[in-house]
């Protein structure tokens, strides 16, 4: 069945496309885009870090982040916001050594069953990284899977929550031109990718 959110973007969404292990689709100005592979070697405006609240740095994304950019990213972390940052929220650096101006590090849920608030924090850390980048000019930004690894967000949910949201605002701010998913394994782009071909089915 189609979902009241699916009606609801079906019509604005224009293409769809797979390129191999990599898809699309138009939302207004803006192309959301999935592709396979390392979030480190993106050469985008910003990519987002799925960090911990303590901003201290640790294993899955947030680890290969910080050994690809080197030790200058956690030094202006660590001086810029010694508070950490609040789950759902987001703050900005500079990259070191990536190829990328900015990354944005964001703080998604610890899944606990799902009645804890789980997706509206993580649909706040997607929206409020597009809305740092926005505010940094930044019109090129690529997520990886945020709460979807140790934090044990289950991922078709993670896929669902995470689409809506980024379309959601694609909808309505129209200063960024791609949207990128970067998923590091078969299993986070296969789910990402179900999500996107309801798109398809319902245009
Ligand atoms: N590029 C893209 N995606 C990646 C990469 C990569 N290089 N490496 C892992 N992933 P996780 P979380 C995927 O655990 O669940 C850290 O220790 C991974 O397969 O990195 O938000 C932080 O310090 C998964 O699909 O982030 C926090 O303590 C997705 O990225 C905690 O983990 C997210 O997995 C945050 O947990």
């Amino acid at each position: 069945m189609t979902s009241v959110w699916g009606e609801r973007v079906a019509t604005e969404l224009a293409l769809r496309e797979e390129e191999g292990i990599a898809m699309r689709i138009q939302v207004r100005s803006a192309t959301v885009r999935l592709v396979q592979g390392d979030i480190t070697t993106q050469s985008v405006d910003a990519i987002v870090n799925a960090a911990n609240s303590q901003l201290a740095g640790g294993g899955g994304v947030d680890g290969a982040i910080h050994r690809a950019a080197g030790p200058a990213l956690m030094e202006e972390t660590k001086r810029r916001y010694p508070e950490g940052c609040p789950t759902g929220q987001a703050v900005i650096t500079e990259s070191g050594n990536l190829d990328c101006r900015h990354v944005i590090h964001t703080v998604g849920p610890i899944w606990d069953g799902g009645l804890e608030g789980e997706p509206e924090l993580l649909k706040s850390a997607y929206r409020n990284s597009l809305q740092l980048a926005v505010d940094h000019n930044c019109q090129s930004v690529a997520f990886p899977a945020i709460s979807a690894g140790v934090y044990a967000y289950p991922i078709d949910l993670a896929a669902e929550h995470s689409l809506e949201e980024v379309t959601n605002f694609l909808r309505e701010c129209e200063d960024i031109g791609e949207v990128r998913f970067v998923l590091f394994s078969d299993g986070a782009f296969g789910a990402f990718g179900r999500v996107l071909e309801r798109f398809e089915e319902i245009v």
